[in-house]
């Protein structure tokens, strides 16, 4: 069959028509980029197109609507697919302020300009671009993890709000996965999370096409992954022919039909080489066809050749009368079922509003601890914990757990009713991810794309087990709250490979991420303060593993400066003090300690209290100097790790206290002592600093 701009045709015919329109765009839009392959689109695009045209429960009109089934793209490489996708079925723009409007999320104008500065196409679907993106996905396995904190979020949702007669959250997630994210480790932790806790809302479709990269994929992958996934309590099914239909309708029925486990699809498939001939070729594939290619492609397609970006008659049409419409009148339904919940039940119908604003409840921040003084004071990890309980009975969507650490971590939920998050009970609010830190991660940016408030814990150590989630996370502006205990060789016995040195100048050079290393109980409440209200990035939390001394607020000033990411805790009389001591978290009380012996001999220091770096730069030029004066050059930092960048803030005539190797297992008061994080350390760097700026 040959098409035109004219032909209009119907029935199977039409299936095609629509299938091959996807598969052009791609190649067409990769070609003129000169930049990506349209391979993946292109075996995928049957896989898609019945996904959507008649199972996604998805209104283009609203893609807000918080009970749309979600699709990922995991294989995010094959963008073109789901820009298609979304230009095709019509998905509208929602603005930032959440506002719906007329215009396409992606027009055939934002398609032709595929990879192109300031366009909605990016190289990999990025969240924060175009609307319909339900998650960022590029770096291969992490939608995979997304999905599962999705289906997560799903769970929890369903069992917090839904009442008889009520279900407002029965959505699905589907996530398409190549044979890279099959390979990368984040994903096993994933599925073997989702199978344990019996996720039967999610659906992962494996793009077998036995080829990557490098070359086919048997270079290198020979598991049975069908085997590994029944391994995991899935449930596995097949499609032998991604062109088969009738054979992908089966399998999703039977997703849908599986109330007891989530749902491999495997579908073999065929990437897009372009024409026949080079079908099942071992070549590598990461480049455009080139325009003969495309040509004798267009050509099998029965497609005008010379046709670019051509939508024939008849297929957007299909489209609006297929997801278009089922989606109206679903999401029709579920507005009118919302309006009575909301009359019925109008403080959750409440809740689930706030939540989807990313707003706050009223007085969520009643009932805060104050600590008092303490010279023996306790771990920030311990305050974190009391704090973290306080603000979780205010919010009832911040919902989150640990790696295994719990304990350690000080992240559980104690307050009754708080509850464990369980395959038998979907509401609880403590998770258990075991030990998957990186899939913990990557869950937890799901839950946070589904609107939840989720927080995860670890060691500061194990920051880099997770670390791309912090970054993806960063640049998803998602807000996730990270609590890392535990973070510094002040952990003691656990000794190097528990220490951690670099994490932090590392964590602080990641763009849009909020470091927070809170100097004693009450700086933690005012950490916390300022996590709860950072909406579009991730918060890490920085906390200490050992007692630190609570600080005497009415001797030095409030901990309500953390706000400003930097503030004068103790100051000297006169205009200008002698020498600055500057400190993070568990180093802020050695400074302090330094400061009032310093004082007792006449000299004037100043002591600045630094929990993070990131939101001291926000602040504007005149609040910086009066707290770091131009012309108060002799300055000191301590902080138990890498000094990589305190360069900045002490000068050239500046001394660092720091860590410049790895740490050592022993006790922490022989740790001190040895490294010498010490109030004598101090002192003598407070002189030198002082000597030098002479
Ligand atoms: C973490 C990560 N490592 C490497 C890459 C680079 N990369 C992009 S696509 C790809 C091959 C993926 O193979 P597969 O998932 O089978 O996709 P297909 O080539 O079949 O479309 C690789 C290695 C990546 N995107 N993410
Ligand atoms: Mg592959």
């Amino acid at each position: 069959m040959a098409v035109s701009e004219q032909t209009v045709v119907t029935g199977k015919q039409l299936d095609t028509l629509c299938i091959n329109t996807i598969r052009t765009l791609a190649i067409d839009a990769v070609q003129q980029a000169n930049s990506g392959h349209p391979g993946a689109p292109m075996g995928l695009a049957p896989v898609a197109y019945s996904l959507w045209q008649e199972f996604l429960r998805y209104d283009p009109e609203n893609p807000m609507w918080p009970n749309r089934d979600r699709f990922v793209l995991s294989a995010g490489h094959a963008s073109m697919l789901l820009y298609a996708m979304l230009y095709l079925t019509g998905v509208r723009y929602v603005t930032p302020e959440s506002e719906i409007t007329k215009e396409l999320s992606i027009s055939l104008d934002q398609i032709k300009r595929f990879r192109q500065l300031d366009s909605r196409t990016p190289g990999h679907p990025e969240s924060f671009i175009a609307t319909g993106v339900e998650t960022t996905t590029g770096p291969l396995g992490q939608g995979a993890g997304n999905s599962v904190g999705m289906a997560i979020a799903e769970g929890w949702l369903a069992a917090t709000y839904n009442r008889p007669g009520f279900e407002v959250f029965n959505y699905n997630i589907y996530t398409i996965c190549g044979d890279g994210d099959m390979m990368e480790g984040v994903s096993s932790e994933a599925a073997s999370l989702a199978g344990h806790l019996k996720l039967s809302n999610l659906c992962w479709i494996y793009d077998n096409n036995r080829v990557t990269l490098d070359g086919p994929a048997s270079w290198s992958f020979s598991e049975d992954v069908m085997t590994r996934f029944i391994g995991y309590g899935w449930n596995v099914t097949r499609v032998s022919d991604a062109n088969d239909l009738d054979m992908l309708a089966r399998a999703y029925q039977i997703f849908l039909n599986t109330k007891d486990r989530p749902t491999l699809i495997v579908v073999d498939s065929h990437i897009g080489y372009g024409s026949p001939h080079k079908q099942d070729s071992s070549e590598a594939h990461g480049e455009p066809l080139g325009e003969e290619e495309v040509r004798l492609t267009k050509r099998t397609y029965g497609w005008p050749e010379d046709a670019k970006f051509l939508v024939p008659e008849g297929v957007l049409e299909h489209f609006r009368e297929g997801i278009g419409r089922r989606g109206r009148e679903l999401r029709t339904q579920w507005d009118k079922l919302f309006s009575q919940y909301t009359e019925k039940f109008p403080q959750l119908a409440d809740q689930i509003n706030r939540m989807q604003r990313r707003e706050l409840p009223e007085g969520w921040d009643k009932n805060l601890p104050t600590f008092p003084p303490d010279a023996k004071g306790m771990a920030t990890r311990e305050s974190s914990g009391k704090v973290l309980n306080a603000v979780a009975q205010n919010v009832p969507w911040l919902v989150g757990g640990s790696a295994d650490l719990g304990n350690s971590n000080k992240t559980t939920l104690k307050f009754e009713g708080a509850g464990n998050f369980s395959a038998t009970s979907y509401g609880g609010r403590n998770l258990h991810f075991g030990v998957r830190e990186h899939a913990m991660g990557a869950a937890l940016n799901g839950m946070s794309v589904s609107k939840l408030r989720p927080f995860g814990g670890t060691f500061f150590n194990f920051s880099d087990y997770l670390r791309p989630t912090i970054r993806l996370a960063a640049l998803m502006e998602t807000p996730v709250i990270y609590v890392f205990t535990h973070d510094s060789i002040g952990l003691g016995e656990d000794g190097p490979t528990h220490q951690p040195i670099e994490q932090l100048p590392s964590l602080r050079a990641v763009p849009n991420t909020i470091v927070l290393r809170p100097g004693d109980a009450n700086e933690v409440v005012e950490a916390w303060k300022i996590a709860m209200q950072t909406s579009h990035g991730p918060v890490l939390l920085v906390l200490s593993r050992q007692a630190i001394p609570t600080l005497d607020r009415t001797k030095y000033a409030s901990a309500a400066g953390v706000a400003k990411g930097a503030y004068v805790l103790a100051d000297a009389p006169g205009p200008k003090p002698e020498v600055i001591l500057m400190a993070s978290g568990s180093e802020v009380y050695l400074c302090v300690d330094a400061y009032e012996k310093l004082k007792a001999e006449g000299v004037n220091a100043r002591v600045v209290s630094m929990p993070s770096w990131e939101i001291f730069e926000k602040q504007d030029a005149a609040y910086k100097e009066s707290v770091l004066p131009s012309n108060a050059t002799a300055r000191v930092s301590v902080e138990l790790a890498a000094t990589l960048g305190w360069e900045r803030y002490v000068g050239s005539k500046g001394q660092m206290i720091g860590m410049q190797r790895f740490g050592a297992s022993a006790p922490w008061k022989d740790l001190q002592k040895k490294f010498g994080f010490t109030t004598d350390t101090v002192l003598a760097a407070a002189r030198k600093a002082i000597a030098a700026a002479k």
